[in-house]
């Protein structure tokens, strides 16, 4: 990347050199943990309040089919710092994944951790004259006690000038001061990377958001790429006292979400938003900062939340398992309370955060991108796209119900190949949201479209896959 820099510098372009810094636009990715579709009040929640989340929504852009590129964490996050698909950087499963020696097939070899080869989000935005500040979960790291094989891939390593509470866990030891489990001790303990001046008593999301709004204010007039992936609302399920005690009268019979503890997770990451925006006000920066708000898996169906109509939830092969809720609002250029129902997904933040900030980012990295600048919808939401198909790849079994698969999706059409059987399934979601019937067998010539499509997919991006055992 540094010769990257010299030889751009060398040829007198001045695409690196910062204009005004003023005039600069930050982006913020608010990245929401196990976040279902439905959870929102902007995405037809009964229970969870959001207003902060609706007022982004009204003054922004709101994706109907916003998805996220894996149906479980760690493949998502490093879709969202390459802008691959898990298909082809091989992290396909969250780290360090399930293994059982009963199932049918063997896993492949997979990468667990984001390879230090690839130009990160944060270092191609770093190169580009912006800060850069990891805030929350990384989950990225190879699965290890032994500091020396951790600290390569913590986000001060990968990008990031500051780590705000990013390390190995998928999940903090509790939402509650001083976020601990048992009785980890040193590398073994979730608050690896937490800062030391935490106020007892200090909920986890709130902490987050403290030292979030702390970096923004630091920065002031300085452009900024921000990674904010909120530990919520992952379990454990454990709300703010205070919320939960609002939320307890609220939940009649009948209502589709109804666990107090989780609504009150939700409503913490929609204060930490409203926060944020009264925090970019104050600084009058507000007007030149985008915020990319979406999840990184669907919601934890039946313990968390409920994602219906969509089928099913984390860690499945159906929609419930990807489809997140997804707000853009980037000032003066999305329209207000614009909605846009074209399919959108993790690897198309990487180009559209380039995009809009115009950092070029390493040509050879960004030969391998999957994703689309987004671009073009944000400023019209009607916008003929120019993608005919996005994808998941998953060589892996997970309890919420997947075994190894691959799925596509093309306009309204929904295929997914299980390879235990082979056997695929296809759906039509727009009179079919919920994937209950099955058009395999009357429309085959659909069917072998897809199927076809997806395999080709599959071979351009190298995507491994898991293998018969041998009997
Ligand atoms: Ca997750």
């Amino acid at each position: 990347m540094k010769r990257l820099i010299f030889a751009v510098a060398m040829m007198g372009l001045c695409v690196l050199v910062p204009t005004a810094r003023a005039e600069r636009t930050n982006v913020i990715v608010m990245l929401v943990d196990d976040w279902g579709w439905r959870d929102a009040g902007c995405f037809g929640s009964d229970l969870y309040e959001t207003p902060n989340i609706d007022r982004l929504a009204a003054r922004g852009m709101k994706f109907t089919n916003g998805y996220a590129a894996c149906t479980v964490c760690s493949p998502t996050r490093a879709t969202m710092m390459t802008g691959m698909y898990p298909g082809r950087t091989h992290v396909t499963d969250w780290i360090p994944g399930h293994v059982k020696p009963k199932d049918d097939m063997q896993v492949p070899d997979w990468t667990q951790r984001l390879e230090l080869k690839h130009t990160t989000l944060a270092e191609a935005m770093r190169a580009g004259g912006y800060h850069t500040a990891h805030v929350g979960k990384w989950h990225l790291t190879p699965r290890s006690y032994d500091s020396a094989e951790l600290e390569p891939y913590y986000p001060q390593n990968q990008g990031f000038e500051i780590n705000i509470a990013g390390n190995q866990w998928g999940a903090p030891g509790s939402y509650y001061y001083p976020y601990r489990r048992g009785k980890q001790t040193g590398i073994k303990s979730r608050t690896v990377n937490f800062p030391a001046d935490i106020p007892e008593g200090r909920y986890l999301t709130d902490m987050l958001a403290d030292h979030a709004l702390r970096i923004i204010k630091q920065w002031g007039d300085e452009p900024f790429f921000m990674y904010w992936a909120t530990y919520a609302v992952h379990t454990p399920l454990q709300g703010r006292a205070d919320l939960v005690k609002e939320y307890k009268p609220k939940i009649k019979p009948g209502m589709q979400h109804n666990n107090a503890d989780y609504a009150a997770m939700v409503t913490a990451v929609d204060e930490a938003l409203g926060r944020l925006v009264d925090t970019l006000e104050a600084q009058g920066i507000a007007d030149r900062t985008v915020i990319i708000l979406t999840g990184d898996n669907g919601g934890l169906q039946g313990r968390s939340t409920d994602n219906s109509p969509l089928r099913a939830g984390k860690g499945s092969a159906y929609e419930g398992g990807v489809r997140v809720p997804t707000v853009i609002f980037w000032p003066g250029v999305t329209p207000p309370g614009s909605v846009c129902d074209e399919p959108v997904i993790t690897t198309d933040y990487y180009p559209t955060v380039l995009e809009i900030t115009g950092v070029t980012g390493n040509a050879q990295h960004n030969a391998s991108v999957d994703g689309h600048s987004l671009v073009p919808l944000l400023k019209n939401p009607d916008a003929q796209f120019d993608r005919d198909a996005i994808y998941w790849h998953y060589p892996h079994y997970h309890p919420g119900g997947a075994s190894p698969y691959a799925a596509i999706r093309a306009r309204d059409w929904r295929l997914v190949e299980f390879y235990e059987d082979n056997h695929v399934e296809l759906y039509n979601l727009a009179d079919d949201i919920g994937e209950k019937h099955n058009l395999a067998k009357s429309n085959p010539a659909k069917a072998k479209q897809l199927t076809d499509k997806l395999h080709a997919w599959q071979k351009t991006v190298g995507a491994q896959f898991a293998t018969k055992k041998s009997q």
